[in-house]
């Protein structure tokens, strides 16, 4: 009895610790004042063009210096002749200590998301392309994405760049198609969450491990601390109902940080009309 204890009290250290680590790599990635990762929007820029002001996640001001070495690149952005930032884009910038840029790409301001209701988990790929296509262009802008589909200031810029093939700054109906699938609410969407965890169960245990789990959890890196905030009775396993939890708080955007509820209330009552 005392050795199985001290095994489990040496497990939960460890994956307390591996939690740790996880938050800390994340944070040090994109978030804090002296990350490497900035991602933010422009709020000021020099006449020279080299001096940009990023407003990171609307807290740090970050003075950013574009050089001759900088890969710039505009993503979503419709004319191709004349792109040059211009105060309210987004910016996904990679830069040195100094502030000095490496790469960095521009995208259209978003403005608040604005999800579309709980039917979208109901509808099918045409449908989303239609209810998305709010200015009925027949293509899908970065913007009508952003706003209505994944909003991820962060993940999206690279996402958008490698699924609009010719470069036009929309999806059309052929690109749009690659899309959605890289939406976890949209992929847990097509089936019913006891599927999905019957699906997921290789051993027939009626739980899921962090292996079976990672069927369902596609977040890369992250999948670990996503097994850790399913796994409410920290059993170190997810039961069925776990599971369905875990699946409706992705589809449906609950349990999520206080600062996200916040952002979501406000978007809430301005787009309520
Ligand atoms: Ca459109
Ligand atoms: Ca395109
Ligand atoms: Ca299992």
């Amino acid at each position: 009895m005392k050795v199985k204890r001290s095994i489990r009290t040496f497990l939960f250290v460890v994956s307390t610790f591996s939690i740790l680590v996880a938050n800390v790599h994340a944070q040090s990635n994109s978030k804090g004042k002296d990350s490497r990762v900035v991602v933010g929007t422009l709020t000021g820029i020099d006449a020279t063009g080299a001096k940009l002001d990023v407003l990171q996640s609307g807290e740090y001001l970050r003075k950013l210096q574009v050089n001759a070495k900088t890969l710039v690149q505009f993503v979503g952005l419709l004319s191709k002749g004349e792109q040059k930032p211009e105060v309210g884009m987004g910016v996904k910038a990679t830069c040195e200590k100094d502030g000095s840029v490496k790469s960095i790409i521009f995208t259209p301001s978003v403005g608040e998301p604005a999800i579309l209701g709980e039917e979208r988990l109901k509808m099918t790929e045409q449908e989303l392309f239609k209810a998305t296509d709010k200015d009925a262009s027949n293509s899908i802008s970065y913007v009508e994405f952003s706003k209505y589909i994944y909003h991820s200031p962060k993940h999206f810029p690279d996402l958008f760049r490698k699924l609009d093939k010719d470069g036009d700054g929309v999806f059309d109906a052929a690109e749009f198609a690659a899309a959605p699938s890289k939406v976890s609410w949209w992929q847990l969407s097509r089936r019913a969450p006891d599927e999905w965890f019957i699906q997921a169960d290789e051993n027939m245990n009626s739980m899921l491990d962090l292996e079976e789990f990672s069927l369902i959890c596609t977040s890369g890196n992250h999948v670990e601390n996503h097994f850790e905030r399913a796994d409410r009775d920290k059993s170190g396993s997810l039961t069925q109902r776990e599971t369905a939890t875990y699946i409706r708080s992705v589809t449906h955007g609950k349990a999520k940080s206080k600062k996200q509820r916040k952002w979501d209330e406000q978007v809430k009552t301005q787009s309520s009309d």
